[in-house]
């Protein structure tokens, strides 16, 4: 069985959230971020990144997340989470994950992180004053270019919803208002209704 390595509030609920919509069997492990657990030899052995998600499965353990969306849409191809048959639509899937992980997800991590690039404390505090303005572009983008809508590649669901959902829930705790952004918020709405994410927002909270 997948086993999915998580911790409340952060990326690993994309992940969390496709496993559920594919219908796959798997279980969930919380690690304590807050208590520094993430560096426990225990959790080092899984991922020596330190970082969740960390998918384990049969063959071996996946981790980032554009790679876990990616493998749980093609282990689980009925659940039909991205267009597998069309390399151009795979690909722009692709591009909006990657966005995420290398552009957006960097940019909120300099709020809570910035030790990943000082160790002096004013520098770390220095780095904190972009994230708004740097989380707001990254935004205004996928609102005004990237989202196509309703859902992230037009009219079909697929894994890059769950992954915008995910970093989208940063925006507020990072200094940006949510309603700077209508189509992202509208689809945020959309994306909380659907019986996956209720299951795992239920099952985090738990
Ligand atoms: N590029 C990775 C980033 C993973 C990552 O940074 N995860 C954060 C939670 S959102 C984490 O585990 N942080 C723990 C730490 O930095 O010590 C991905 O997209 O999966």
């Amino acid at each position: 069985m997948l086993k999915l390595y998580v911790a409340p509030g952060s990326c690993s609920l994309a992940s969390h959230i496709a496993l559920e919509e594919a219908g796959a069997a798997y279980e969930a492990e919380r690690v304590a971020l807050g208590q520094g657990a993430q560096q426990r030899p225990e959790f080092l052995a899984v991922n020596p990144k330190g970082r969740v998600p960390a998918l384990v499965t049969d063959r071996g353990i996946i981790t980032e997340t554009p790679a876990i969306l990616t493998y749980i849409a093609q282990a689980f191809p009925a659940a039909e989470l991205a267009p597998l048959s069309d390399p151009f639509a795979v690909a722009q899937i692709q591009s909006f994950n990657s966005y995420l992980c290398s552009t957006v997800h960097v940019a909120h991590a300099h709020r809570m992180r910035g030790s990943r690039w000082s160790d002096d404390a004013a520098v770390i505090e220095a780095l904190k004053i972009k994230v708004p303005t740097n989380m707001a572009a990254c935004f205004e983008l996928i609102e005004t270019r990237m989202l196509a809508g309703p859902w992230v590649m037009g009219d079909t669901y697929s894994i890059a919803d769950p992954y915008l959902f995910t970093l989208a829930s940063w925006l507020e705790a990072d200094g940006v208002d949510p309603a700077r952004f209508p189509r992202v918020k509208d689809h945020s709405k959309r994306m909380a209704e659907r019986p996956a994410v209720k299951a795992v927002m239920d099952w985090l909270k738990g």
